[in-house]
């Protein structure tokens, strides 16, 4: 019987790819590094920390830059992605997100975020979801995914055993962490790039509801 289900949030719950690419681009730029959006499909679930060092990475120049620097570098990228995500509200909520929460809390399970993000708060905020949600994991010490690490924290602080989670993702990387934290996994997109998930659909509102019933008994 499922007792909770922990959303990832950008892809998922909303959409920010855009903000974080548009962010990444410009800051790429700056030091003449060209990344494209196929590159930033491979920085979708990253951490921040992670996304800076496979930019310099594939510039060939992290090498170059002491740790300090590479922090300034993460600071001008977030306080970018900040101002464009500025005006994000309940219009940015995928369709079909309001639904799920509604339908999980009438069968009293648990709603948690499980998401890369450390802006995930500031969003769950802006957009009014914040009625829904149970617990938001803060990753700042936790191993980024495909760690299994996001996820068994959402878990372990309801003391709830994995295999009685659910856990929705859009990225390869989401999808392997929590297949690995022992959760039944959802994707949301590309059946062929999500083939590890247990059940994928193109979008959050395609969710089959009966499947879920199944999950819920
Ligand atoms: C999101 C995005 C990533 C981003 C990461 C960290 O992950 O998909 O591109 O790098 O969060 O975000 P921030 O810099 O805001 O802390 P998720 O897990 O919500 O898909
Ligand atoms: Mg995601």
């Amino acid at each position: 019987m499922i007792k909770l289900v922990v959303f990832d949030l950008d892809g998922v719950i909303t959409e920010t790819s855009e903000q974080h690419f548009i962010a990444w681009k410009t800051l790429a730029d700056s030091k003449n590094i060209v990344i494209d959006r196929e590159f930033n499909e491979s920085l979708k679930g990253v951490s921040r920390y992670d996304s800076i060092v496979k930019i310099l990475k594939y510039g060939n120049v992290l090498d170059d830059y002491s740790k300090e620097e590479v922090k300034k570098l993460m600071k001008i990228k977030n306080d970018n992605y900040v101002k464009l995500i500025s005006k994000f509200n309940e219009d940015n909520i995928n369709g079909g997100v309001e639904d799920l929460f509604i339908y999980f809390k009438k069968n009293n399970i648990k709603i948690a975020i499980g998401s890369a993000s450390r802006n995930a708060p500031f969003l769950i905020k802006n957009m009014k979801l914040d009625v829904y949600i149970d617990y938001i994991v803060n990753p700042l010490n936790l191993d980024g995914k495909p760690s299994p690490d996001i996820f068994l924290d959402a878990a372990n602080h309801f003391g709830i055993s994995p295999t009685e989670c659910i856990g929705i993702e859009d990225a390869i990387s989401g999808i392997k962490a929590i297949n690995t934290a022992g959760m039944i996994s959802i994707g949301i997109g590309d059946k062929k790039i999500l083939k590890d998930a247990d059940y994928v659909y193109d979008s959050i509102g395609e969710i089959d509801y009966k499947v879920l019933e199944e999950m819920v008994k």
